[in-house]
């Protein structure tokens, strides 16, 4: 009476386990490539090895940035060229920035093959095993080189480095630090900026219906004003959350 539940359980469980990580990212990459009318053949499985070797086989506490040097390598050959005027950076502002960017044509690192592969993804692997996992992971600040903050990281730097002409970073006008120096887009994306390439950067400082607060008030963004240095120029604009309905901010 009490196994037999417990075996079918398991049997069901087994069956309706959800992909692998290898299925779910070679799926997300050629949903991709066939989206942007970019031939594939055997880029994906290429992908897919490049992203094992980063942290395959290692300790999940031992992977540096560096290690993904060759997906982000792999991938730039096969993705297309950055989309100068339109990108958008941010920080505290996940849910709010990519159905805005989506309306209203602006592209986050999430549009680009590197980081749609990945969104949303944990993953990791042991050291002495051959195996991918997606559970048991370490997180975020457990240890500093974990496999996924550091894909993040190296991620975000490349993306940074290729802004180009005018971009925009999208800031949380609710929070004490709207620029927060060890966010990603403070600490890597910032110092990543060529102003050889990029002009200026316009901050999108999202408040609340009734907030009195202005760009200048904000004294965290007096630090993101120095750490652009003089070669970039500085706007900020405050959008009323109501207002990421339209796309009038430009
Ligand atoms: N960027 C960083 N982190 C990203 C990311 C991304 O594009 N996409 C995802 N899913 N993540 P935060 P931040 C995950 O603290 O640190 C780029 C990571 O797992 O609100 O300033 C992007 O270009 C990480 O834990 O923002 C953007 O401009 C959180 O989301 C900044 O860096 C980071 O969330 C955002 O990084």
């Amino acid at each position: 009476g009490f196994i037999a539940p417990v075996i079918l359980a398991v049997i069901l469980g087994l069956i309706l386990w959800p992909d692998s990580l290898q299925e779910k990212i070679k799926k997300r990459c050629e949903t991709y490539l066939e989206k942007h009318g970019l031939p594939s053949q055997n880029d994906c499985e290429k992908i897919w090895d490049s992203f094992r070797q980063a942290f395959v086989e290692k300790d999940p506490c031992e992977v540096p940035p560096d290690a993904y040097d060759s997906l982000i390598h792999t991938v730039s050959q096969v993705s297309q060229e950055p989309t100068c005027n339109r990108m958008m950076f941010w920080s505290k502002t996940k849910e709010k920035v990519h159905e805005f960017a989506k309306k209203c044509s602006y592209v986050t690192l999430e549009d680009f093959l590197l980081g749609f592969l990945l969104d949303n993804l944990t993953w990791c692997g042991k050291s002495g095993s051959q195996e991918t996992f997606t559970t048991g992971c370490p997180s975020w600040s457990d240890c500093v080189n974990n496999p996924v903050r550091s894909f993040w990281i190296q991620a975000s730097a490349a993306f940074a480095a290729s802004a180009c002409g005018d971009a925009f970073v999208m800031l949380d006008g609710a929070i004490d630090m709207p620029y927060n120096p060890d966010s990603t887009f403070a600490s890597v994306e910032v110092k990543h900026f060529n102003s050889s390439i990029m002009k200026s950067l316009t901050v999108l400082l999202v408040t609340k219906e009734g907030d009195t607060k202005t760009c200048e008030s904000d004294e965290s963004l007096k630090h993101l004003q120095t750490d652009l240095g003089s070669n970039l120029k500085y706007q900020c604009k405050v959008v009323p959350q109501s207002q990421l309905q339209t796309c009038i901010v430009d």
